[in-house]
């Protein structure tokens, strides 16, 4: 395979009939098995608890669903470099991912780890219209964050011309893009309608820039954000999810076809449980998203519990993809916040405020506790100075009200007053004493 030769799938492993895939995905987590049991004391102790002792005592694929789970304390427990299946030396690259509580959770690659990544990146990029030659303005952060680096890789590997902008400097993003006529922009969804901001600010019209695609993750954005960052942009936005337990981006991404996340099912198994009962659910169903790594050296992960929501289909793809595609990623279970016993999504109240045309695509829930009671107030922020922004909150309040059950205060604050991210959106601000 020609590295630079266009081409619509990257990988015939894309459009692999189903059973086919099925085949390869139960030798791939046979290995797993026994590198976990050979490598990795903490998995091998579960495992050999649950009974498997030896790659062969996974018989058939649906097995899978009487290991053990792996979860985020683990990794964290095991800070920094405890649960590697290989030497330290035998690593070439570590990141990490920020981490709410403390310690950031490390990740490492041994170098065929690298070259996986790399390839799982250029076919889904690939997969959302980036061809060899295009610009490639990169504003994920570089650095820890798996963002940067990952669709640095992919973009180069396709032969696009990559710009490594990083994060930051808005001004400059603004200027770099139309200077040097980046056609494809890399963002979080959030940090890219900072850089429309920076735009305007720079008074440069969208048809001064030659942009196309967008290819965004890193956090969730509804269907309203993905709008409006498209009417600012004048592109075509694309969603992408990762985490770097598995990888960094390169889990699962969107094709043109819009209609769920491919999920790069040779490299990745993935299944969807009742987050309470632990038990898989039926497919369609909403759960949490598991996922058991099928390649990785480094870092073997059977079962990760991710913690993040959503739904899994294998039904075929208008794009002639095979693979299984996530649905409605709602956010994270820990965003998730549970006010006067009601369960609320942030992703939930966006969709809400967006469908409000006088609201910017700025917000965050700030949850208090003054009495014994949880108080919810939603900040966000209105699309002009001139909107009455005392009238807007009286219109919202209702309107969030009736549909998520939950009383929410809502302060307009004047434009521009919701603090903006480089990377990630901080949507929740947790002000109760802990
Ligand atoms: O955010 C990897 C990534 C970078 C993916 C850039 C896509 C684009 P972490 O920093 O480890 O890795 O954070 C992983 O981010 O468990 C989700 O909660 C959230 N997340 C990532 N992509 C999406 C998405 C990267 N498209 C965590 N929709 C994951 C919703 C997402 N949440």
């Amino acid at each position: 395979m020609s590295a630079t030769s266009e081409r619509a799938v990257w990988d015939a492993v894309e459009t692999l009939p189903r059973p086919e895939l099925r085949a390869l995905q139960l030798e791939r987590l046979r290995a797993t098995v026994g590198r976990v049991l050979e490598g990795q004391p903490l998995g091998a102790a579960r495992l050999r608890d649950a009974g498997v002792t030896a790659p062969g005592d996974v018989a058939a694929l649906d097995d899978v669903m009487r290991l053990p789970f792996t979860v985020k304390a683990d990794l964290r427990d095991s800070y920094p470099f405890g649960m590697f299946a290989v030497p330290r030396e035998q690593l070439v690259r570590v990141h990490a991912s920020s981490g709410s509580h403390g310690k950031p959770t490390v990740v490492g690659y041994t170098r065929a780890d690298l070259e996986a990544w790399t390839e799982l990146m250029a076919r889904s990029m690939t997969m959302a219209g980036v061809r060899p030659g295009m610009v490639l303005h990169n504003a994920n952060g570089y650095g820890l964050f798996t963002g940067g680096h990952g669709f640095h890789d992919g973009g180069q590997r396709i032969g696009a011309t990559v710009i490594p902008v990083s994060g930051g400097f808005s001004a400059r993003q603004a200027m770099l893009l139309r200077d040097l006529g980046g056609q494809v922009l890399c963002a979080t969804p959030s940090y890219a309608l900072v850089i429309a901001q920076a735009l305007r600010e720079a008074g440069i019209e969208v048809d001064e820039l030659r942009l196309e695609l967008g290819l965004f993750g890193g956090e969730p954005f509804t269907d309203e954000m993905r709008a409006q960052i498209e009417r600012e942009l004048a592109l075509t936005a694309l969603m992408f999810y990762g985490l770097s337990e598995m990888c960094g981006p390169g889990v699962a991404a969107e094709c043109p076809a819009r209609a769920g996340l491919h999920v790069q099912e040779d490299h990745f198994l993935v299944e969807v449980i009742d987050p309470n009962s632990g038990l898989v659910v039926d497919e369609g169903e909403g759960g949490e998203l598991v996922f058991t790594t099928l390649a990785k050296e480094a870092l073997p992960l059977i079962r990760y519990r991710t913690g993040d929501v959503g739904s899994v289909t294998s039904e075929p793809c208008g794009c002639g993809r095979t693979l299984a595609r996530i649905r409605s990623l709602r956010g994270r279970l820990d965003d998730m916040l549970i006010v006067r016993g009601v369960n609320l999504f942030p992703s939930h109240v966006e969709h809400l405020l967006l469908g409000v045309e006088e609201v910017a695509p700025h917000y965050r829930l700030i949850v208090e506790r003054p009495e014994h009671m949880d108080e919810l107030t939603v900040e966000c922020e209105p699309v002009s100075a001139d909107v009455d922004r005392v009238e807007l909150a009286a219109r919202l309040e209702p309107l969030l009200r009736e549909h998520t059950g939950i009383r929410i205060a809502v302060s307009v604050v004047e434009p521009g007053a919701v603090p903006r991210s480089e990377g990630k959106a901080v949507r929740v601000v947790d002000r109760r004493p802990t």
